[in-house]
């Protein structure tokens, strides 16, 4: 596959480990030239003779200069991880000696890897599909339980392996459908057209689970905005300090505490909330700086994927929630109602507990737990079942999106009694979205897009 690619005979090297001092540092050389260019370097044993994957210990040296003291992991092409040569050098974590161990070799005629190619060249070699090759990527950059589980099953193959069932599919469709064609002059119909129209209403239930996935990868991938709004002293700051469990905003008795943003992130079961407290919104106010924090409290309320409306109990009467509920509700604004110093409740109370409502006391850490059970609950009803895919990325979202259309055609081809090489055409347009997921089909520069994104070394 695209053996035309530029710069694809060349044997790549860089830095696996972050850049800077610790214990060890991995280089890792890739390409035809890899043990050959290494082996110069590495006098105590001829690395052509060893066997793969076997570990060699001994110095570098360039010339007379010992470079370092080092383990090399030797992988013979085809099994590596690019498919090619590979050595990994395990130095000492010394940028100045990982720099020239890396100089040593590039001055053999070896170049420096571009962002991802490792991968891409694990792509190329057919180690990997391109949705395999992306969920690399996602599992790197992956900071929560919920988003290394995805990320390993799609790298591990489970997304792809729902595609390549979708593509089987598609391809017996067609199949069907051109066989009709070849017998065309005998007006014989092969393809049964009611069972092929079942056929497709799976496949596009199929997409549809896929596509309705997305919302809950894009809260795995990015977030759960979460932006606590209320009025004055209803105790927002409180509130986060509390899920929080330290005293990240200021809280005072007096109305108007909080004058700009404060976000800070809390992981619940393997989730990130992205809590923003606000300040308190109040209508009417003189203090220029205020009214500019509030403008801001109204642009996070709307921003936001959830929004936490938080009340005193003790001050807040049923009319005026239904007011805001009815605001909510109009601006579509997903919304939790949270009813604050419950600890007070009873003295003053103006407002009738209900189901709706989640009582706390943000100050006693009453009823927070439940509430962060909401949250979740709120986020993703239900669990995140890790054997089921979920699709995290915009790119194959994007491609799922046009394949359902073309199922649509297919469907309505079908539906309007379309002929067969009609017919065949969609299909054809339905397997070719499939292909862009997972690579089969595809250009060099959106693959260096693609590959480009990910970090150098990998
Ligand atoms: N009794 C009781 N007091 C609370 C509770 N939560 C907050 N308070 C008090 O209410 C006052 C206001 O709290 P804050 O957290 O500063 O309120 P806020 O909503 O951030 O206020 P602004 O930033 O001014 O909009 C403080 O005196 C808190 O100690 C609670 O659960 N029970
Ligand atoms: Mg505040």
């Amino acid at each position: 596959m695209n053996q035309q690619l530029v710069g694809w005979d060349d044997t790549i090297v860089a830095l696996a480990t972050p850049p800077g001092i610790g214990a060890i540092g991995v280089i890792r050389v890739s390409g035809k030239k890899a043990i050959t260019v290494v082996n110069e370097l590495f006098p105590s044993k001829n690395l052509q003779e060893q066997v793969t994957h076997t570990p060699h210990v001994g110095y570098l040296k360039d010339g007379a200069t010992v470079l370092d003291e080092v383990v090399l992991s030797l992988f013979k092409n085809p099994r590596s991880y690019t498919g090619e040569d590979v050595i990994e050098i395990s130095s000492h974590g010394s940028p100045f000696v990982q720099e020239q161990i890396i100089q040593a070799i590039t001055a053999r005629g070896v170049r420096i890897a571009k962002p991802g190619e490792f991968t891409q060249r694990a792509f190329l070699n057919g180690k990997l599909d391109l949705a395999q090759a992306e969920a690399v990527a996602d599992l790197i950059a992956s900071n929560t339980e919920a988003s290394r589980k995805t990320a390993l099953h799609n790298m591990r193959g489970g997304f792809s392996s729902d595609l390549h069932a979708l593509r089987e599919q598609l391809i017996s469709f067609s199949a069907l459908i051109e066989l009709e064609l070849d017998f065309s002059q005998e007006d014989v119909a092969f393809a049964d057209r009611t069972q092929l129209s079942g056929l497709i209403a799976a496949l596009t239930q199929t997409v549809q689970q896929l596509l309705h996935s997305f919302r809950l990868g894009n809260v795995i991938r990015n977030g759960v905005q979460v932006a606590i709004i209320g009025k004055p002293n209803a105790g927002k700051s409180t509130l986060l300090n509390t899920l929080l469990n330290e005293n990240r905003a200021i809280v005072s008795d007096i109305a108007g505490t909080t004058r700009d943003t404060v976000e800070e992130v809390l992981n619940i079961d393997g989730i990130l909330f992205r809590l923003i407290d606000t300040a308190g919104i109040r209508e009417h106010t003189q203090d220029l700086i205020e009214s500019i924090g509030v403008a801001k409290s109204l642009e996070k309320m709307r921003a936001a994927d959830i929004v936490l409306y938080l009340f005193d109990i003790n001050e807040t009467t049923e009319a005026e929630l239904a007011q805001v509920t009815a605001q909510f509700q109009k601006e579509s604004i997903p919304y939790l109602l949270v009813g604050n110093k419950a600890d007070r409740q009873g003295t003053t109370a103006m407002f009738a507990a209900s189901e709706n409502v989640h009582l706390i006391s943000a100050q006693q850490h009453t009823g927070v737990d439940a509430l962060k059970k909401a949250l979740v609950a709120r986020t993703i009803s239900g669990d995140i079942h890790t054997e089921a895919t979920i699709v995290t990325n915009a790119r194959h979202y994007d491609a799922l999106q046009k394949l359902a259309a073309a199922l649509d055609d297919v469907q309505q081809g079908l539906d309007t009694q379309v002929p067969g090489d009609l017919l065949a055409l969609d299909i054809r347009q339905a397997l070719h979205y499939l292909g862009t997921i997972t690579g089969q089909i595809t250009n060099e520069d959106q693959l260096d897009f693609i590959f480009s994104k990910f970090c150098i070394g990998k």
